[in-house]
């Protein structure tokens, strides 16, 4: 499939999409999220990858839904949104969540709507000091979507998700990290050259180890102990046959770096 809306390459074990209409600040249309889903098909059925980096083109990251495909006149039928987010974007969360490797989101500007609960659907989000993240929903008279009602009072707590989705205020990125929204911070200038370190970072890692990480600590938030404690034991089982924990102990016991194949 060929992209209009997104670029996609692989690099040294990992592979980075940006969002790509910076004119329309990276807005999603229905084309661009069906080149998303074929850009995370291709991470899905290619092991040699074992990191996704997400960022946007140009001084924007995401702002969520294009507005110019939803506009309505008097007399028109209302679009079903809810078919949009069926169709579109929960599926797109849900495979971002269930992805085997790291995700990174290089926020480099502004992220609203769908476009800041898409950003905070990544395992990792960095941000650049400027950035900033907009629950904009409310200020259309919807609610925030993409996965924004899960995500937001168990990173910042009850009272600030409220606040947040309320009041749709613009949130930067500072004070995002300050709140535990997002993993971290970093000035402008070197939030590509982070966020490439940590991919090619994870690219040299236990990839399986990893994966079974991501599925313990996002199921922990619908699990009680019980459940979790069967969740690990059962991770940990299968984490004890890979090739990278029998490398970890190898090389631990022969004091060198471990050689991690992913495998
Ligand atoms: C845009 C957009 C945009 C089109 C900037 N669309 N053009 C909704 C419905 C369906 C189902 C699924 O769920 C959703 C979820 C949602 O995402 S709803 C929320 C949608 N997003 C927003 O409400 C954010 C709208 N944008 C803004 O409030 C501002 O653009 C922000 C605060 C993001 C940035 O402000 P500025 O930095 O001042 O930039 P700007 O407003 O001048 O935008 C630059 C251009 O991008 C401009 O075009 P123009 O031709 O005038 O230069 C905007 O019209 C365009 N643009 N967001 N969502």
């Amino acid at each position: 499939m060929a992209y209009r809306f997104i670029l996609f390459e692989r690099a040294q074990g990992y592979a980075s999409l940006t969002l790509n209409r910076p004119e329309k600040l990276n807005s999603f249309n229905a084309d661009m999220h069906g080149e998303i889903a074929d850009a995370v098909t291709k991470v899905e059925g290619d092991p040699a990858i074992r990191a996704l980096l997400i960022t946007g083109a140009g001084r924007g990251f995401c702002a969520g839904q294009d507005l110019s495909d939803r506009v309505m006149g008097p007399d028109d039928a209302p679009i079903d949104l809810g078919d949009t987010l069926g169709r579109l974007y929960n599926p797109l969360i849900r495979r971002l969540r269930a992805l085997p490797v790291p995700i990174i989101a290089a926020v480099n500007g502004v992220a609203a709507g769908a476009g800041a609960n898409f950003a905070l659907a990544a395992d990792l989000v960095l941000a650049a000091r400027s950035a900033s993240f907009i629950q904009a929903f409310c200020k259309l008279g919807l609610v925030p979507d993409a996965g924004g009602t899960y995500v937001l009072p168990r990173r910042v707590g009850h009272a600030r998700a409220m606040g947040l989705a309320l009041l749709g205020d613009k949130l930067g990125a500072e004070q995002a990290e300050t709140w535990g929204l997002i993993w971290r911070c970093v000035d402008d200038d070197k939030l590509m050259a982070e966020a490439n370190k940590l991919a090619r970072h994870f690219a040299t890692q236990p990839t399986k180890g990893l994966a079974a990480i991501k599925r313990a600590l996002n199921a922990s938030w619908s699990n009680d102990l019980d459940a979790q404690l069967d969740l690990e034991r059962d991770l940990q089982r299968e984490c004890g046959r890979s090739n990278d924990y029998r490398e970890g102990v190898r090389a631990f016991i022969d004091k060198r770096t471990p050689q991690f194949t992913g495998s």
